[in-house]
């Protein structure tokens, strides 16, 4: 191999990995404006919520993006903090807005009967 080509060849690959490495940057950049947690919801036999603990600051407003990845109804509340997000129906993506003022550990849970294990579908806010 020519050194010329095994420059062009350098040179491809870089500008091909770059493209897709800045192409997900780009993407993850812009997601982290728009949300600051991403919440999954499953029934507890599927998995239960991912990530079951979730950290927000205080004082600050936070927007959690719900996505049902199920082929059932879930919802969505933290009581404490009187936040809810009402029924979450199946593959469907929900956002929730609030500004917690408080510090502390807040429940989270499924308000939707779901599955058997309905009761166990609960997580923990962490307000920092
Ligand atoms: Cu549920």
């Amino acid at each position: 191999m020519k050194k010329q080509e095994f420059i062009a060849i350098i040179i491809f690959l870089f500008a091909t990995i770059g493209v897709v490495v800045g192409v997900f940057a780009i993407e993850k950049y812009r997601l982290s404006k728009f949300y600051t947690v991403e919440l999954i919801a499953r029934a507890p036999e599927h998995g239960n919520w991912y990530p079951a603990k979730i950290k927000v600051p205080s004082g600050k407003e936070a927007t959690i993006l719900i996505r049902n990845i199920e082929t059932v109804t879930h919802g969505f509340a933290i009581p404490d903090l009187n936040v809810s997000a009402g029924e979450i129906k199946a593959g469907e993506v929900k956002v929730v807005r609030f500004t917690p003022q408080k510090k502390g550990i807040f429940p989270f849970m499924c308000t939707v009967w779901c599955s058997d294990y309905h009761m166990e579908m609960r997580g923990e806010l962490i307000v920092e």
